[in-house]
């Protein structure tokens, strides 16, 4: 295929807070339908009808693409959100980030980890060793970015997840994203749950831990969501990670495997 893709992005905002983001690699002739689902979905969204929906396109080389594959999926099932808290750590833990880098982690994201309790546009990045938070902007944080399936995956994508009950765009777009963030050499692995109030799964994800859903990572009608990359990473390469995550185009060409539903027993 030798087409051009166009990096697509939409950001929406209402009142100065963000509403919703997404990201797609397109051919000129999906543009205008990729672009229009965007609009719709700002003017429809959960945390509120956007009023600012700033949309850019721009073309990607294609010799500058790189290729990626889907982490493999693990549906894990728990009974409620403090036990999928639990389960989440002990795997991050088991990734090889440090439990006090964790406990940081989930506490940011629990209180709203940009200025004010508010959702971050885009991702923390923790060192996973110290804890310590390293995005350079705490309200904005790391966008992941120029990122899609390819039109070969998302056909194959579909009906697999259908078969588990997780055909929705939250998994599609969560496991692009994943995809991308676990290829970077220097992260060691992520966490996730949606700033959206009526979506209560997360996920944790590493290069070897593939993608690790977790049914319920917060309390129902809570705003306050996100994302923390545990990175190790010298703080003087930190701006070529972010340069990476943010501007490499990154397609995916190969499909991960979709397990079958784990279920967990809360230990009371
Ligand atoms: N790059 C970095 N961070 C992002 C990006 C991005 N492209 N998009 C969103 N975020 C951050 C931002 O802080 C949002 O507030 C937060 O993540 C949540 O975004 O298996 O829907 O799009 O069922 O609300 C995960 C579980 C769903 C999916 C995640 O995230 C599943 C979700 P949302
Ligand atoms: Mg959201």
């Amino acid at each position: 295929m030798t087409e051009t893709l166009n990096s697509l992005r939409m950001r929406a905002e209402r009142d100065g807070t963000h509403i919703s983001g997404a990201e797609r690699l397109v051919p000129i002739h999906q543009l205008e339908d990729a672009a229009l689902k965007m609009v719709q979905r700002a003017l429809q969204h959960p945390r509120g009808q956007a009023q600012q929906i700033n949309i850019s396109v721009e073309p990607i080389e294609r010799a500058a693409l790189q290729f990626g594959r889907l982490p493999d999926l693990h549906n894990n099932q728990v009974e409620c959100w403090q036990q999928g808290r639990e389960l989440a750590t002990e795997m991050l833990v088991a990734f090889g980030v440090a439990r006090v880098a964790v406990e940081r982690a989930m506490t940011y994201l629990a209180a709203g980890a940009a200025p004010g309790g508010l959702s971050m546009r885009g991702a923390m990045l923790i060192d996973a060793d110290s804890g310590e938070r390293l995005e350079a902007d705490p309200a904005r944080g790391v966008r992941v970015s120029r990122m899609d399936l390819s039109c070969a995956v998302r056909q194959q994508l579909g009906p697999l997840l259908a078969g588990q009950g997780l055909n929705n765009p939250h998994v599609i777009e969560a496991l692009t994203l994943a995809a991308k963030v676990v290829a970077a050499p220097t992260l060691a692995a992520e966490l996730c749950w949606s700033d959206d109030p009526d979506y209560l799964a997360g996920y944790v994800a590493s290069r070897n831990g593939g993608y690790q859903r977790i049914s319920f990572l917060k309390a129902a009608g809570e705003e306050r969501g996100g994302r923390a990359f545990f990175v190790r990473c010298s703080k003087d390469r930190l701006a070529t990670l972010v340069d990476w995550l943010e501007r490499q185009p990154f397609l995916i060409e190969r499909i991960g495997r979709i397990h079958p539903a784990r279920q967990w027993k809360a230990d009371r």
